[in-house]
């Protein structure tokens, strides 16, 4: 079929710098293959435009913009220019095919909205791609149900989930983030399906070198947003060659990519909660755990930590990973263990797993170099212990298991009482019960302070003399604390 233009009414004109404008009142249909080919020329839009089945072709080595108070749908567009870019000026809509040749499109803030049918993009490449410094998203509308390495509008997350997402919208911007560790490379995905729990859903993230943003690649980790918290996630696997990171996550949403964060996986038990194999979440249960860490409202000086909060949802899952309780956790100089690097709050799991702010994954430490630290744990009512060497931290998670022999905690020299007790009486250790007052030292104050606590008794609290983390304070808190604190004890943190 030939081009076939028609101007109805009137007001389409080329101007003198190089503007395709559509005048007010003016409707253009463009039919047929290819229908407008613009030479440095810009799109000016106050009209209305029909693109039927054609492609309107950028060309020439001048900027030129899409504008116009109308916004333009295209059925093809193609990215021609010979060097700088396309800008937009204006939202757009691209029906079907987005073709790159050369040059780039700057989204400039403005979105760019792909067909739900048949929308794509098609050719991107590291020289002629979308870019988007200043803002603006790529969007696509896609149905997921149970999905095989679909990778909707051709926008680089590839998604398989044996889940049923449903209509997810798939946002892809350019903008840098701002993470805990740093910056991210120069592309996010912000990821909205319909059903988003438990998609156990493999994401292939891709990217192109030029949006590194001077990230070491190979150090490329998954990193995503659960309320106000950027969680860091080792990935599955990363392909500097192919330019694509992946990774396992359950719930999607805003994702990006940057170099990692220090990660520990400590096992810690506490004395009082445990019973039988694992601990209690009594806490979790009566619902008083808060969503913002106790710690620096009782005074545990913090060094880089503070504040972390959690999404109510983190407290909604039961059994061997239910959350216990806030921890504090502290990364020592290797060569003073009295100087406090890095503290960061933490929660435990009834298993006794440490995990990050999901709930899920590993501690992280942002913004400290990868080095060997003596690492601390303590709890607001139990007695403090450390590694008792330095441990050697990376971005792959560290395992620490303090239960598993009581030569897992420095033992403090001349000092009664060992760093930790053997909670189950068959060999598995955790941190003594009973510090109220938090100073380290379990004696007479402690017990006095329990004894006040629970006077009345109360039920369904967050309370420093509930030293069994059942909610509850009664005469169990009063009789543990009155064992414990015979003979006193003293926490085994540093010299
Ligand atoms: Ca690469
Ligand atoms: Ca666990
Ligand atoms: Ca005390
Ligand atoms: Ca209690």
């Amino acid at each position: 079929m030939k081009p076939l233009f028609t101007a109805i009414a009137c007001l389409l004109s080329l101007s003198a710098n190089g503007q395709l404008h559509i005048g007010s009142g003016t409707h253009l249909v463009v039919q047929g293959q290819p229908g407008i080919v613009l030479h440095n020329t810009s799109w000016d839009n106050d009209g209305t435009f029909s693109a039927d089945s054609s492609r309107v072709v950028f060309r020439g080595a001048q900027t030129d913009s899409v504008s116009g108070t109308s916004e333009t749908l295209f059925f093809q567009l193609s990215v021609e220019k010979a060097s700088d870019s396309l800008r937009l000026a204006q939202a757009i809509q691209v029906e079907d095919s987005l073709f790159f040749v050369s040059g780039t499109l700057a989204l400039e803030g403005r979105n760019l909205t792909l067909g739900t049918d048949h929308g794509v993009l098609v050719g991107e490449s590291e020289t002629s791609r979308i870019t988007g410094a200043n803002g603006g998203e790529v969007v696509k509308v896609a149905i997921l149900n149970a999905p095989s390495s679909e990778n909707p509008g051709n926008l680089g997350m590839t998604i398989t989930s044996a889940a049923i997402p449903g209509p997810t919208v798939i946002r892809r911007g350019h903008q840098l983030k701002s993470l805990p560790n740093g910056t991210s490379i120069q592309r996010y995905y912000d990821i909205s399906p319909a059903t988003n729990t438990g998609l156990n859903a493999t994401i292939v993230f891709s990217y192109f070198d030029a949006e590194l943003n001077g990230q070491t690649e190979t150090n490329l980790e998954s990193w995503h947003q659960t309320g106000t918290n950027w969680i860091n996630r080792e990935p599955d696997a990363t392909y500097d060659l192919a330019n694509t990171v992946e990774v396992t996550l359950d719930t999607l949403g805003m994702a990006t990519l940057a170099e990692g964060a220090l990660k520990v996986q400590p096992v810690v038990f506490l004395q009082g909660a445990f019973s039988g194999t694992q601990m209690t979440d009594g806490l979790r249960s009566a619902g008083v755990i808060p969503t913002t860490e106790p710690y620096s409202a009782l005074g545990f000086p913090q060094q880089g930590g503070g504040g972390e909060t959690i999404e109510a949802s983190v407290l909604a899952t039961t059994g061997n990973d239910a959350i216990v309780d806030w921890l504090f956790l502290e990364l020592r100089s290797a060569a003073d263990s009295s100087v406090i690097v890095r503290t960061q709050s933490a929660l435990l799991q009834a298993d006794g797993d440490v995990v990050g702010l999901d709930g899920i994954s590993a501690v992280t430490f942002a913004g400290v170099p990868i080095d060997d630290y003596f690492l601390t744990v303590k709890h607001r009512n139990h007695l403090g212990v450390r590694t008792p060497s330095p441990i050697t931290l990376s971005r792959i998670a560290t395992s620490y298991d303090f239960s598993s022999s009581l030569n897992q905690a420095w033992d403090k020299p001349g000092i009664i009482n060992d760093a930790m007790v053997d909670v189950s009486g068959t060999g598995i250790y955790g941190l003594f019960t009973g510090d109220v007052t938090g100073d380290q030292f379990i004696n007479a104050t402690d017990f006095q302070a329990t004894s006040n606590l629970v006077t009345p008794n109360q039920s369904a609290v967050y309370q420093v003399g509930d030293i069994n983390l059942d909610a509850n304070l009664n005469a169990t808190d009063f009789q543990t604390s009155n064992n414990v604190s015979t003979p006193n004890k003293i926490g085994h943190v540093h010299p």
